[in-house]
């Protein structure tokens, strides 16, 4: 573009503003089609920078002055039409605000959260453990030797590690390994609990999923007994579900602790009075987790003196939890992640 062309072009921007003006003197029209960013004048004024500094102060001069007639007639009318309509508030501030979708945690993640809150007010701390586990960890440290028939029942997914010398490796049947794990890491006092995904070789139903999550807890000291684990599981069910829950423990087997017992909660949808609870199906009661005294075994596998060191472990499932809760009668309804299921759970 030359300086002819440049000023060729000036002036018909100048016939269209006038036009614009006679036809349809609407504001942000004309700023939009002449100041704006992208307005004619604008454009014009941009290509000023392809010209001589002589060319360019002249150009510019005359640039400036049809700006500057287009902003004065702008200023002078800006109350003809009630000003610019894009400066103008046309939002009626006392309507209700816009919902906003605004995402939250998983139920499953609410009550970890949840669970984690409680056990931190005993005194417990948090401690993580592998997915991809030794065998002897999972198994053997816990009192399960090879062939031990309790393994069947946590039948699981094997692999090997590249590199590793030791090639029994499985993903985790249960959170219990932390416990090996912490005894061999850390010195009694401890009270620990360890949350994470586990898998088992199994098939899918209402209350069973083959990957779940689990939390494992654990207190050594000297003097543990089975009352402190009963303290301590009660207070953390009534701190979850309220005074009004209820604990029933009976005998139950895992190789790794003596005695062993099988807790369950009773429901607080319920009570046990109705025969069509979607929740316990009028039982009364809801298996939620195992437990019992660490066996003499487990500790002297961590190198504990069981005469002078004892210890209590729970394991609970965080899905059997969360459907207690929550009033979920099917746990997979967790893993599917359809929103509108998800957002009636709060
Ligand atoms: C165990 O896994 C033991 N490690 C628990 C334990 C720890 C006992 C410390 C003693 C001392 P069990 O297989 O019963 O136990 O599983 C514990 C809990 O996990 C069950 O009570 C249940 O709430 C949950 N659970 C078990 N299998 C499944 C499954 N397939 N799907 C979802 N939740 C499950």
């Amino acid at each position: 573009m030359n300086v002819s062309e440049w000023l060729e072009e000036l002036s018909k921007i100048e016939e269209r503003f006038v036009s614009a003006v006679k036809e349809n003197p609407d504001f942000d029209n004309i700023f939009e089609s002449f100041l704006g960013k992208k307005g004619e004048l604008t454009l014009l004024l941009r290509k000023l920078g392809e010209f001589s500094p002589d060319d360019k102060k002249l150009l510019g001069r005359k640039g400036n002055e049809l700006k500057e007639k287009i902003v004065k007639f702008l200023e002078e009318n800006k109350n003809k039409f009630g000003g610019f309509k894009k400066y103008s508030f046309d939002i009626d501030v006392t309507l209700p605000p816009k919902k906003l979708n605004l995402s939250c945690a998983h139920p499953l993640t609410v009550t970890l959260n949840r669970i984690i809150e409680s056990f931190e007010k005993l005194g417990f701390s948090v401690e993580w453990g592998p997915l991809v586990e030794k065998d002897y960890y999972n198994f053997e440290a816990l009192n399960f030797p090879p062939d031990h028939p309790a393994r069947d029942m946590q039948d699981t997914f094997y692999t090997e590690l590249k590199d590793e010398k030791d090639k029994n490796y499985l993903l985790r049947t249960h959170t219990s390994p932390v416990q090996i794990r912490s005894m061999l890491k850390y010195k009694p006092p401890m009270r620990i609990i360890s949350p994470g995904k586990v898998f088992r070789s199994e098939a899918v139903d209402a209350t069973h999923s083959f990957v779940f999550n689990q939390i494992e807890g654990f207190y050594v000291d000297k003097n543990v007994s089975m009352s402190d684990l009963k303290w301590t599981l009660e207070s953390f069910i009534k701190d979850l579900f309220g005074q009004k829950a209820d604990l029933k423990f009976s005998p139950s087997y895992f190789p790794f602790v003596e005695p062993g017992a099988q807790v369950e909660v009773s429901c607080v949808f319920c009570g046990g009075k109705d025969q069509n609870c979607r929740v316990c199906k009028g039982r009364g009661w809801l298996e939620m987790l195992g437990a019992g005294m660490i066996h003499p075994k487990v500790l002297e596998n961590c190198g504990y003196d069981p005469n002078v060191f004892s210890g209590f472990a729970f394991g609970a499932g965080i899905e059997r939890f969360t459907m207690l809760l929550f009033g979920i009668d099917d746990l997979r309804v967790l893993y599917e992640n359809d929103l509108r299921i998800l957002r009636q759970i709060y």
